[in-house]
């Protein structure tokens, strides 16, 4: 039988009617009347990624401390839009958080958070965290916020970024030559990769696993934990171990949205989604450690090519003198006092 929309709150209303006392246990009523604030948040992963399995575990969370006042629902994969689309949703109020990458469409409204995703610049993610956790990330928040927009304390990890193709392993810079490759929107993975002498191409990640299938692109870069999750690997032959760069997300808000709830509301949110976002980066550096031996399984190609050419490369085509320029002395001070010298 074909139940459609309308005969099936036909059927809902007449059940009302007869059963009123048993839909007082129905826990979905109960809970869509509760909540005095419904909001959504927005992820361009797939939804069995930690960043969503922890953000789902975050607003039950919420619900929970504040009685069912914030409902927050999470849209994984993408199903608002690409990242452009939610991000400009943000900024309007159609959608009240999205975590969105410093490197990616955030940097469009603010150039300045591309600085974490800077060539090579972090060595491991004690560097990192030291980094998003310490001044570099302070400041970078306080530039979010001028923006107009609300960020929360701890930034979400992306990881460390590898890079897959259908053509050919890169073992050498060299390898990169002209290579079509996909990059995140954002002015620094434009940059990055033309000064390693490929030949990249923005694209929403929504669009990333057609565009690998039909060879639009021949490659892509991103941490391990993304490959596997959202299949990869199906479209893709080798994997190389570049770690180019780290990525991590930023958990933004819309400051009016934000600004409605009550104030111990906003505490409990910012408690819960600062507290699991420490518990997701526990689970993506433990899967982007071990996921190699997985997707090899799946038939992924593995190589580790030495770095330090591709450090060399980037040097002299004065990408790092170019970046230190575009991002400013102070900001470039504040990435360099846990780095170490980069330009
Ligand atoms: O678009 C990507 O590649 C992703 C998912 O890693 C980002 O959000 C930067």
């Amino acid at each position: 039988m074909k139940i459609d929309r309308r005969s099936f709150l036909v059927k809902s209303a007449g059940t009302v009617a007869v059963a009123a006392s048993g839909m007082m246990g129905a826990p979905w009523i109960r809970r869509a009347q509760a909540a005095e604030f419904s909001y959504k948040i927005g992820t361009d992963l797939p939804a069995s990624h930690p960043l969503n399995v922890r953000l789902q575990q975050a607003a039950d969370a919420i619900r929970k401390d504040t009685d069912g006042r914030l409902d927050l629902r999470v849209f994984a994969n993408n199903q608002l839009g690409g990242d452009p689309d939610m991000f400009a949703q943000l900024r309007a109020g159609a959608l009240e958080f999205f975590t969105l990458s410093g490197a990616n469409a955030l940097s469009s409204l603010v150039p300045k958070t591309a600085i974490t995703g800077v060539g090579f610049a972090f060595k491991d993610y004690n560097q990192v965290f030291a980094a998003l956790d310490g001044d570099l990330g302070a400041h970078l928040r306080g530039l979010i916020t001028k923006a107009g927009l609300i960020v929360q304390d701890k930034v979400w990890d992306n990881g460390f970024r590898q890079i897959t193709t259908s053509s050919r392993p890169i073992k050498t810079p060299g390898d990169l030559q002209g290579m079509k490759i996909r990059v995140p929107p954002g002015r620094l993975w434009i940059s990055l990769f033309r000064s390693l002498q490929a030949a990249p191409t923005s694209i929403s990640f929504n669009e990333v696993y057609s565009a690998l299938q039909t060879r639009v692109v021949e490659g892509q870069e991103n941490a391990l934990a993304v490959v596997e999750t959202a299949k990869l690997y199906e479209v893709q032959k080798y994997c190389s171990m570049t770690s180019h760069m780290w990525d991590g997300f930023w958990c933004l808000g819309n400051r009016a949205a934000w600004e409605k709830l009550p104030s111990n509301v906003r505490d409990i949110t910012s408690k819960h989604l600062n507290e699991y976002a420490l518990l997701q980066r526990k689970d993506v550096a433990q899967l982007n450690a071990s996921l190699q031996k997985t997707l090899e399984g799946r038939g992924l190609q593995f190589n580790s090519p030495d770095l330090g050419g591709f450090r060399d490369m980037l040097q002299k085509s004065g990408f790092y003198a170019e970046q230190k320029q575009f991002f400013g002395e102070e900001e470039w001070a504040l990435l360099e006092k846990v780095t170490g010298k980069l330009a």
